[in-house]
């Protein structure tokens, strides 16, 4: 990029803000994140952003969810906990204790109960991170602790009303300025993902690739997102870690396999390896 506001989030950067575990840490110290995902016909989402969330090392995941998705997913994520019903019991204000961070949105469709959620978290100190069906249009009124979007260009597109084609003819200048005038970060994805904040500076990523062009990716950089930000303390250094080791991780499973055969659960089977490289 000419500008120098932004920079490109490279494997020095991961190196120098991601550290080992210390030794005396235990799950306390990396965080209780609260994922409210999947429905019945989506439960996957819940599944891949639960397994992204838990593969970064977030310390204890609750995923709010249906009864029917829990017990799913449950069978390949029996380290998560799960809120039954969850998306309705947030609705009217049950919520969790003890949590750092929170991400909403992968597989759900309510926008009614979305809304009402959305509401009762806005007051509540803790980063929220807000993805595909919590997307809807929305004022984002002022909010105490950080809002992270992470919209693909369709749902940049809703969000803001310009075509998928402005946006990816402008992608550092409409991230920016969204994020400016809203108060969030934005994360728009595709190739080169975007990380836009408030301040006006920026990163740019140059991992990943066309592996990535599949159901549940998104979803799973969403737990990765949500995983990083509890379990690490620098938000910034968090989500573009997150973003970068997702998209190293395709790089990694393109060396073995044809980019058609991966799937987005491929990602998380490889993200240990490529950490161990790193970290
Ligand atoms: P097109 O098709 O290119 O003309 P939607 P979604 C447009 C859940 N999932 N990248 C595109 O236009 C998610 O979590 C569950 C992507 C189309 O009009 C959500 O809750 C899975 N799209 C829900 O499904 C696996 C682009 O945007 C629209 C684009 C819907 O999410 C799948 C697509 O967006 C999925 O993750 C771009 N670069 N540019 C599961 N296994 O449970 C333009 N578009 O309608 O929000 O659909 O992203 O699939
Ligand atoms: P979603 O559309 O919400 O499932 O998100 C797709 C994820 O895959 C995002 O993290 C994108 O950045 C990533 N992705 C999709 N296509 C590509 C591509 N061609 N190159 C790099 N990353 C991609
Ligand atoms: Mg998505």
């Amino acid at each position: 990029p000419q500008d120098a506001k932004w920079k490109i989030w490279s494997e020095k950067n991961v190196k120098r803000t991601m550290k080992k575990r210390g030794s005396n840490s235990h799950k306390g110290t990396f965080g209780t994140g609260l994922l409210v995902a999947g429905t019945d016909e989506m439960p996957g989402s819940a599944m891949l952003a639960g397994l992204g969330a838990m593969k970064i090392g977030i310390g204890k995941l609750v995923i709010a969810t249906t009864p029917y998705a829990a017990s799913i997913i449950a069978t390949r994520l029996p380290e998560a906990t799960y809120l039954h019903d969850g998306l309705n019991k947030l609705a009217v204000g049950t919520f969790p204790d003890g949590i750092r961070a929170m991400a909403i949105g992968p597989g759900l469709t309510d926008e009614k109960l979305i809304d009402q959620v959305l509401e009762n978290v806005w007051e509540k100190e803790i980063p929220l991170v807000i993805d595909a069906g919590a997307l809807g249009k929305r004022e984002f009124a002022p909010r105490k602790a950080p809002i992270i979007i992470t919209p693909h260009p369709g749902e940049f597109s809703r969000l803001t009303g310009l075509s998928v084609k402005e946006i990816e003819a402008n992608r550092l200048e409409i991230s920016s300025q969204f994020a400016l005038q809203k108060n969030v970060i934005v994360v728009l994805k595709g190739a080169n993902t975007v990380i836009a904040f408030p301040n006006g500076t920026g990163f740019i990523n140059r991992t990943g690739n066309a592996a990535l062009a599949k159901g549940g990716s998104g979803d799973t950089l969403t737990g990765m997102i949500l995983g990083l930000i509890c379990s690490e303390s620098d938000i910034t250094s968090a989500i573009a870690n997150a973003v970068y080791l997702h998209g190293l991780c395709a790089d990694e499973l393109v060396k073995e396999q044809n980019e058609r055969s991966i799937v987005a659960g491929d990602i998380t089977n490889v993200l240990g390896r490529v950490m161990n490289r790193l970290i």
